[in-house]
């Protein structure tokens, strides 16, 4: 009897714990081709992939042939390269802090327009992890109210088993 309460209990704080404890995931933009020309499609390269908020895009390439520009759905589209604020290092890791589009595009020659160097992704958020720009009393109150309601049921079951 002891077990079976045991067990129930953690079951249901298993369940509602677990939600919140999604990985988040590193992505080497092109794979082990890295960010580059002539051996990635990345609009095939991220097609297949859910981005979510708390991942890491790393950009890794040789700084001496491309950079990485973030930009909007415009410069995307026309790979317009801003004056500045482009990524260098020939590491970048950029944390996807927002869910929506993201649009990268690569600064040099004509890498973006001639060889599709760029890339768009799409970034889902997480209800449970996503960071709230203000307190969210509904949602915890949600979560604990979730909480109780499976520990009910797990103390309930146990008079049932
Ligand atoms: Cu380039």
């Amino acid at each position: 009897m002891t077990f079976r309460i045991t067990f129930a209990v953690l079951a249901a704080l298993a369940a509602v714990a677990l939600p919140q404890c999604a990985v988040a995931t590193d992505w080497r933009v092109g794979d082990n081709s890295g960010w580059t020309i002539n051996e990635v499609n990345y609009t095939k390269w991220a097609e297949d992939k859910v981005f979510k908020v708390g991942d890491k895009l790393i950009f890794s390439y040789d700084p001496e042939n491309h950079n990485v520009f973030k930009v909007d759905q415009h410069d995307f589209q026309t790979c317009t390269v801003p004056v500045s604020g482009g990524l260098t290092t020939g590491h970048d890791v950029i944390t996807l802090a927002t869910p929506g589009k993201k649009w990268y595009i690569c600064g040099k020659g004509t890498h973006c327009s001639e060889f599709q160097q760029k890339l768009v992704i799409n970034v889902v958020g997480d209800p449970l992890t996503a960071p709230a720009p203000a307190p969210d009393k509904s949602r915890s109150s949600r979560l604990i109210l979730g909480a109780e309601y499976l520990f009910m049921m797990a103390v309930a079951s146990v008079f049932f088993f």
